[in-house]
């Protein structure tokens, strides 16, 4: 049986009790809406309802309202709904996923009651971000010519784990061998992915705040060495892989305002900004918020993978000439939010989540390949890499709207007639999938569930054998393994280590709560470790340095 389902994940932010932090300069006055129906907000209310609107609902909605994994909350929409309509829809959600922020308890009457009235007059625009503002934040505490000529550590750098600590605004440097915290870096605020040079030396981290803080592997307790701030709200951060091109430059895309910078890449400066506001791929409107979600650095070409989400426009950012930027504009679809590459590296499958479709991409010929149709927002992650016994090289992704997993071909030479095709899917562990794992010596298949409304559900994780994936899952409740006390902790990103023979999940509990990493033996699926210590605060997204650097899932 299919099951339909849509949570959003910004109902998890709020369950954690993160706040943005993001302070727009927009005048209350001005702002509010001079229509006589629309009510009017003091100073105070309007600070408040930006606030909780960032925190909770931008993610989804968009900062302008414009739509993408939410829907439009523009105000020909809000103010047709009414301000009760408006109400119902926040405290008791929609099956079409809208969290039910009231009943839930997560926003009280007073703030839903806020929050409708903000709803009706129009959204404020938050300030522009440029070089200038980018350059006053910049900052290196370590210049180049002071830092290690050679590793300094005793670390085995390989199996080092960059484990985000959401609500701590932190990274846990962990080693993957001894399982001990070799340092806990300060981050840009609500960290959300790290990333590794081409060499495998530094670490890039990038906050929700759009603060990028490098780290460099090679001190003798790794550190931050230069920080930037490059917007106000931000997802994803990539260095420059190709040969010539190892360790040179960063790149980072913001969701607000839109548009990447790419930067040195052992110094953070910032080099070149580039807008992404323009056109939709499908209707060909304007679009004055198309938010940077994935990038990837290309193989083949001294290119970056830029992936637009709300005009569905996938850049190849050619890097060899920042003055003379040439940039190839691949159409794909709307809402492109994450993806990884297929096993060859040669071709990048990124989902349109809100479109309910993959695209792929050729990195070596610069096209679009296929928009492959998939089940209800298609969440991969990075994706999973195998070899399926009957139809060959697959690529899999998960669904946050779905209990399926779903199985492309991505091997067009040797299995042509199964390339590009969805050539298998089964049931996963549950709708309000995130990720799903596997490594390429590795026999078993990990999908999680962590937005999932049942608590044994996002509590556990189900793994499958690619070998015989007829045979069904094995439920391993890794939650329960990790016994961390009151809370309602949730199970997320299966991360392998350098040599494929552990799997690593985060037990993300609330912040006031404690949280783990339950660390699973892959070839018995039994309990191996569990790492716990006061420092491990809201543990989410783990990134081994092997497998990062080398894009190995
Ligand atoms: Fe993520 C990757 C955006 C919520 C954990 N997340 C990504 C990427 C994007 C993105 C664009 C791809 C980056 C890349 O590859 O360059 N995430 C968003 C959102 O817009 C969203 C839906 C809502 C929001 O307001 O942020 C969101 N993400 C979350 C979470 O709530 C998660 C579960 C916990 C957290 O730490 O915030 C979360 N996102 C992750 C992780 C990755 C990620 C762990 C990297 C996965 C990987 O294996 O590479």
């Amino acid at each position: 049986m299919k099951v339909r389902l849509v949570t959003s994940v910004a109902a998890i932010a709020i369950a954690t009790g993160i706040s943005m932090g993001i302070s727009h300069h927009a005048d209350a006055a001005d702002a509010v809406a001079t229509a006589e129906k629309v009510p009017t907000l003091t100073e105070a209310e309007w600070a408040d309802a930006k606030n909780i609107f960032f925190q909770r609902c931008a993610g989804c909605h968009g900062v302008l309202r414009k739509g993408a994994t939410g829907k439009p909350l523009t105000t020909d929409k809000t103010r047709a709904l009414g301000i009760d309509g408006i109400k119902a829809m926040i405290t008791y959600g929609s099956a079409a996923g809208m969290p039910n922020w009231g009943t839930s308890n997560e926003l009280s009457e007073a703030q839903i009651d806020l929050m409708a009235r903000y709803l009706l007059n129009e959204p404020p625009q938050p300030p522009e971000y440029g070089m200038k503002e980018m350059k006053g934040s910049w900052t290196v505490a370590v210049a180049p010519e002071k830092r290690p000529t050679k590793k300094m550590n005793k670390i085995n750098l390989d199996n080092l784990f960059s484990v985000t600590l959401r609500d701590a605004g932190q990274v846990a440097l962990i080693d993957g061998d001894t399982k001990k915290i070799v340092n806990i870096v300060k981050t840009g605020y609500a960290v959300h992915i790290s990333r590794i040079s081409a060499s495998g030396r530094y670490l890039y981290v990038i906050g929700r705040d759009a603060r990028i803080n490098l780290i460099d592997l090679w001190m003798e307790k790794p550190d931050n060495v230069a920080e930037i701030k490059v917007g106000l709200e931000a997802r994803s951060v990539e260095t420059s892989k190709f040969k010539g091109f190892e360790d040179k430059y960063a790149i980072a895309g913001t969701y607000w305002p839109p548009q990447y910078v790419i930067m040195k890449g052992d110094t953070l400066e910032p080099l070149k900004v580039v807008g992404t506001r323009g056109m939709t791929v499908d209707t060909q409107e304007y679009h004055p918020e198309p938010r940077v979600a994935s990038i990837v650095a290309s193989h083949y070409h001294p290119e970056f993978v830029v992936n637009v989400k709300e005009t569905g426009q996938t850049l190849m950012v050619d890097y060899s000439d920042l003055n003379n930027l040439k940039t190839t504009t691949i159409g794909t679809a709307r809402f492109l939010h994450d993806g990884g590459f297929d096993s060859s590296g040669r071709y990048f499958m990124v989902a349109a989540n809100a479109s309910n479709k993959v695209a792929v991409i050729d990195t070596k010929d610069d096209k679009l390949v296929k928009l492959i149709d998939t089940e209800t927002l298609p969440h991969p992650g990075r994706g999973a890499n195998f070899v399926d016994p009957k139809f060959g090289p697959v690529w899999a992704t998960s669904h946050l709207g779905s209990d399926q997993v779903t199985l492309i071909g991505t091997d067009p030479v040797k299995h042509k007639d199964q390339a590009w095709k969805v050539v298998r899917t089964f049931e996963g562990l549950g709708g309000g999938s995130l990720f799903i794992k596997t490594h390429p010596k590795s026999k078993n298949l990990w999908v999680d569930a962590p937005l999932n409304p049942d608590a044994d559900t996002y509590g556990s994780i189900a793994v499958f054998d690619i070998n015989n994936l007829d045979k069904g899952k094995e439920i391993l409740p890794i939650a329960k393994w990790a016994d961390v006390g009151e809370g309602s902790p949730r199970v997320v990103q299966p991360e392998y280590s350098a040599d494929g023979s552990e799997v690593w999940f985060s037990v993300w509990n609330g912040k006031t709560k404690q949280s783990a990493i339950v660390v699973v033996d892959d070839k018995t699926r039994k309990l191996k470790t569990v790492i716990k210590d006061p420092a491990l605060i809201t543990p989410t997204g783990k990134f081994n340095v092997k497998n990062t650097q080398h894009d190995i899932y």
